[in-house]
């Protein structure tokens, strides 16, 4: 059970861009590796992600984030591989922050995420077994099929527009339903002559006149696709992107809290939408307040930018009555241990998980087996393999389980 050997290289993204990718091993030669992931659309209050900053490269190297691993590895051998709290505390002890702004949160998360995949293993568990305990529950996919803000080049606010399928019994009826719509909804893209090339997490990325519109073709597709009333939506406004001086620039004009949040009630009234996640910015508290009181009972709002999955932040959401649920990012706060904490608090407080990729993937599906302690999973579109790593390795557990 003794951690032997951790070592780290650097490798590409789905971006394109250079990532941490971690190999843990034991004496006995078991091994086990996890890579990284990368957002664009950060919150202000997030782990650092370390990037080398030189002339190379765009300056998004990461080999001193490699680098680091190896020397904060040198507290880590000859532990037991199953004292994940007890490493994940050796990580954040050594860097010394509270954002891991010495050895950079890339480094501190491949270790804690290798860890952990070794201990299953070492255990003979399933990773989600292994994280989640007996508490585990298959997660719903909430599938962002359109992208707009700063996951495509098109000309729409919202970050994205996602399809959430409640009315089905097992992840693979929810999964499949979806990825039938997502192919109907290419072809009415492709007849009303728009763009169907992807953004970043694989949904389209047409040009439109308005948000409403990516609604209105979201719907007509769950629609013709014969899903109607079994697929809700799910917006990501991700609106810290577009937040400035007090102010929101949605649709080239300038609109307050207290409108943004007229918009999103208007939404809410006339469509399935059943969450909204950032509608407000991280820094706009007072908007936060004034939103929640008058929406949470009537939809899911959602804290991604706002908790950045720290457990001070969400506990002061849950003081000032802010948002209802959490997204759950790990490398936002740089170990399992402390994600695993977010989780807990929100859990104990009624505030709904949702288990997060992050924009820039990999073909790890650690997030996978990580959201059956959460009740919704967002990976994306149920297309590009670094997406449909992760909802492809939940219909494996799916399948195990039934035939179990
Ligand atoms: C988000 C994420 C994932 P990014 O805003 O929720 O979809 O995007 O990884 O770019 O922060
Ligand atoms: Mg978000």
């Amino acid at each position: 059970m003794k951690i032997a050997k951790i070592d780290a290289l650097e490798v590409l993204d789905s971006r394109a861009n250079p990532t941490v990718k971690v190999i843990a091993s034991l004496d006995n030669g078991l091994s086990a590796s996890a890579i990284v992931p990368s957002g664009a659309s950060t919150g202000i209050n997030e782990a650092l992600e370390l990037r080398d900053g030189t002339n190379e490269f765009f300056g998004k190297r990461v080999q001193k984030a490699v680098n680091n691993v190896k020397a904060l590895s040198a507290g880590i051998l000859g532990l037991r591989v199953d004292e994940q709290r007890l490493i994940d505390e050796h990580l954040l002890k050594v860097d010394g922050t509270s954002n891991y702004s010495s050895v950079g949160a890339n480094a501190t998360l491949g270790i804690s995420m290798a860890i952990a995949k070794l201990a299953a293993k070492a255990h003979n568990l399933a990773l989600y077994e292994y994280l989640c305990g007996q508490f585990y529950e298959f997660p719903t996919p909430m599938l962002n099929v359109l992208n707009g803000g700063a996951h495509a080049d098109n000309n729409i606010d919202i970050q994205e527009f996602m399809l959430l399928p409640t009315g089905f019994e097992s992840f693979k009826e929810k999964l499949f339903a979806s990825a039938i719509t997502y192919h109907t909804l290419k072809n009415i893209l492709k007849q009303k002559g728009l763009n169907t090339a992807l953004g970043d997490e694989g949904g389209f990325a047409p040009n439109l006149s308005s948000n409403e519109e990516a609604i209105e073709l979201l719907l007509e597709a769950i629609n013709k696709a014969g899903f109607s009333g079994k697929i809700s939506l799910a917006l990501d406004v991700a609106s810290s992107e577009f937040y400035k001086d007090g102010f929101y620039t949605y649709e080239n004009d300038k609109k307050s809290y207290e409108q943004m949040s007229e918009i999103y009630e208007k939404l809410v009234n006339k469509y399935p939408i059943l969450s909204i996640e950032d509608a407000l910015a991280e820094e706009d508290y007072e908007g936060w307040k004034h939103l929640s009181a008058k929406l949470k009972n009537k939809v899911q709002l959602v804290g991604d930018d706002l908790f950045v999955t720290n457990v001070k932040l969400l506990q002061k959401g849950i003081d000032e009555g802010l948002a209802n649920a959490i997204l759950i990012k790990p490398n936002q706060i740089g170990t399992i241990s402390q994600t695993i904490d977010a989780i807990t608090l929100a859990k104990k407080n009624n505030y709904n998980c949702i288990m997060s990729h992050r924009s820039g993937e990999s073909e790890d599906s650690f997030i996978a087996d990580f959201s059956m302690c959460c009740k919704y999973i967002k990976t994306g579109a149920p297309a590009r393999g670094e997406r449909t790593a992760k909802y492809n390795r939940l219909l494996e557990i799916e399948h195990l389980c039934k035939s179990f």
